[in-house]
């Protein structure tokens, strides 16, 4: 069974989360979202409309998605790679090449897929005029 892991906010869910979800449980059997907590956002500087408690319903919610855990921080990775014997790390391509996800490589397999063009969360809270 290859077990899958992705990184993420995931704050107002969008059809861009979607096909990353999608895409990324086709990589293998299992798929685990680690979803960041509010104490995560704040060190990011970011500010979510849902709370972690949402976020993780609304995940778990998605057919895709077969487990949800907290992203406290960014050192967590490895360990989580372990403790869930993890095969890949699947993330978007925004994220292609960052250390925080090349350190994982001796661990396990690290893959990047294309971004959904014209969708984000950024871009729906200017639309809506937030
Ligand atoms: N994504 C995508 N297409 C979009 C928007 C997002 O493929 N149009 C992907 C991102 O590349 C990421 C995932 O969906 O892999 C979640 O995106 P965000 O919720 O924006 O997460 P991010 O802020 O990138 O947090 O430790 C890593 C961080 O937690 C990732």
């Amino acid at each position: 069974m290859r077990r899958i892991l992705t990184y993420g906010t995931f704050d107002l869910l969008h059809w861009g989360h979607i096909r990353l979800l999608q895409r990324a449980r086709a990589c293998g059997d299992y798929l685990i979202v680690a979803v960041s907590t509010e104490e995560f956002n704040r060190g990011k500087g970011k500010k979510t409309y849902h709370d972690f408690e949402t976020r993780k319903k609304m995940l778990e919610a998605v057919r895709y998605v077969d487990l949800v855990i907290p992203e406290e921080n960014w050192e967590q990775k490895i360990a989580d790679v372990k403790k869930y014997e993890v095969d890949s790390v699947v993330m978007g391509s925004d994220w292609a090449g960052n250390p925080n996800f090349e350190v994982l490589r001796p661990h396990c397999e690290v893959i990047y897929l294309d971004r959904t063009e014209g969708i984000s969360t950024t871009k729906i809270k200017e639309e809506l005029g937030q």
